[in-house]
């Protein structure tokens, strides 16, 4: 792939970045002092960009760069930098839609492909915090507004015709990012290929199995289907609790560099299969074998506030803003109609369970199976402990669930299945 640079692109470094940003005055008026006096540290940890914090005697900014390839990789995979102008789209338009729980842009720099943001101060990201067994209490309420008002609000529920068509026109372009989905979580984990990895021998049998699995991978591969051609709403496109930011009092959702206008369900089947897979995690982090057993109860919990309360947002705004061009209001302005749409609105609901629960399960299997793991797993250093946590959410991932309660209820039967080696 090639990769187009603008001549001044020029990836930043600690040493470099205060003379850059030293341009602009609002983030001279925001740090203070002159740049020479600024204080930078590189704390990038994913897998695509570098990630600075910036601070002066005034204040402090974030600062996200794409860089040219996949940093987790290298620059033998490379990636645009236009991703950074996606992201910067997608803040812009969350901002609208869920204020207060996304970071406020400072400063856009479409060359650098470079974005200035809120220094969040003292968040974490959400999945150290979860590594550690800290509860959220609050969490669960933003993220479910935070998905329930974007997803609403970019759909043909709440909009136009024309203006939803021009939203996936303004995100049409994202496609190497949406190759990456494409390819890490819906082909790859199903086949022998370079970048899969699991932890070996004790999932060889499973991983193997489920590459045979013809009925899995007719599954797996209508949800591709559905993610490559289901223009519902503008989706985050990578929201696991590695983009969240949180304190016990404010929470606030990051990185939407994978945004496009695609199915509602792969945003919400992401949350939960990342909260599962922290829940399996469990058995490498505690002292003692139930030390956590009550933060597993708050993570599974956590599962079902999060769609619960995501459901009833999205029905209650689609009852009280549902103007757009998808259900005419005046094919429903009798009583008798009305009764109808209800009907219509819980159909449309589970339908977008059930595809909640599908993303989820592919989530779950490509971060066991495939490239890019999970350090909730990853960071359980004895491999039996690990494979034992990760077998156990992969036989819980492919199930067709009638309720968000029976999928916690199946973690929790699958929790208790026998740990691989002697030592759990
Ligand atoms: C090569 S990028 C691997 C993964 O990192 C991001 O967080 C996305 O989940 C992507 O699939
Ligand atoms: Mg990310």
């Amino acid at each position: 792939m090639k990769i187009d640079v603008p001549d001044v692109y020029v990836s930043q470094t600690p040493e470099s970045l205060p003379a850059l940003l030293g341009s602009v005055a609002v983030i001279r008026d925001l740090l203070g002092g002159t740049p020479d006096t600024w204080t930078v540290e590189e704390v990038g940890d994913g897998n695509l960009n570098l990630v600075f914090k910036v601070r002066g005697p005034a204040g402090g900014i974030a600062v996200k760069q794409a860089l040219p390839y996949v940093r987790l990789v290298g620059e033998s995979w490379p990636l645009p930098l236009t991703r950074a102008h996606f992201e910067h789209l997608a803040l812009v338009r969350q901002a609208r839609h869920a204020p207060g729980l996304t970071p406020a842009v400072v400063h856009y720099d479409a060359d650098m492909a470079l974005i200035a943001m809120e220094l969040l101060e003292p968040h974490i990201i959400m999945r150290h915090g979860m590594i550690d067994g800290i509860v959220y209490p609050l969490f669960t309420a933003a993220l479910s507004t935070l998905a329930a008002s974007t997803l609403f609000h970019t759909s043909d529920l709440a909009m136009a015709a024309g203006d939803k068509k021009a939203l996936v026109a303004d995100f049409a372009g994202n496609t190497a990012l949406c190759a990456i989905t494409e390819n890490l979580i819906f082909t790859e984990p199903y086949m022998v290929a370079d970048n899969n990895r699991w932890t070996s021998p004790q999932l060889d049998g499973l991983a193997a199995s489920m590459r045979a699995d013809g009925d899995l991978k007719v599954a797996v591969l209508r949800l591709k289907v559905k993610f490559m051609s289901s223009a519902e709403a503008m989706i985050h496109g990578d929201l696991h609790t590695g983009s969240i930011m949180v304190t016990q009092t404010d929470t606030r959702i990051i990185d939407p560099e994978f945004s496009f206008v695609g199915p509602m369900g792969f945003d919400t089947g992401a949350m939960i299969a990342n909260l599962l897979l922290n829940y399996f995690s469990q058995i490498g982090h505690e002292s003692i074998p139930g030390a956590r057993d009550s933060y597993r109860d708050w993570v599974l919990g956590s599962i079902e506030e999060f769609w619960n309360g995501f459901r009833s947002r999205f029905l209650a705004l689609w009852r009280h803003e549902g103007r757009g061009d998808a259900y005419p209001a005046v094919l429903f302005d009798d009583p008798v109609a009305r009764i109808r749409l209800v009907r219509e609105q819980e159909r449309y609901m589970a339908g977008l369970f059930r595809d909640t629960l599908g993303f989820a399960a592919a989530k779950m299997i490509r971060r066991i199976l495939g490239l890019a793991h999970n350090i909730d797993l990853e960071n359980i250093a004895d491999a039996d402990v690990r494979a034992t946590a990760e077998a156990r959410a992969l036989m819980t991932s492919p199930g067709h669930y009638g309720s968000i309660e029976a999928v916690t209820a199946a973690a929790r039967q699958w929790n208790a299945i026998e740990p691989f080696g002697a030592k759990v």
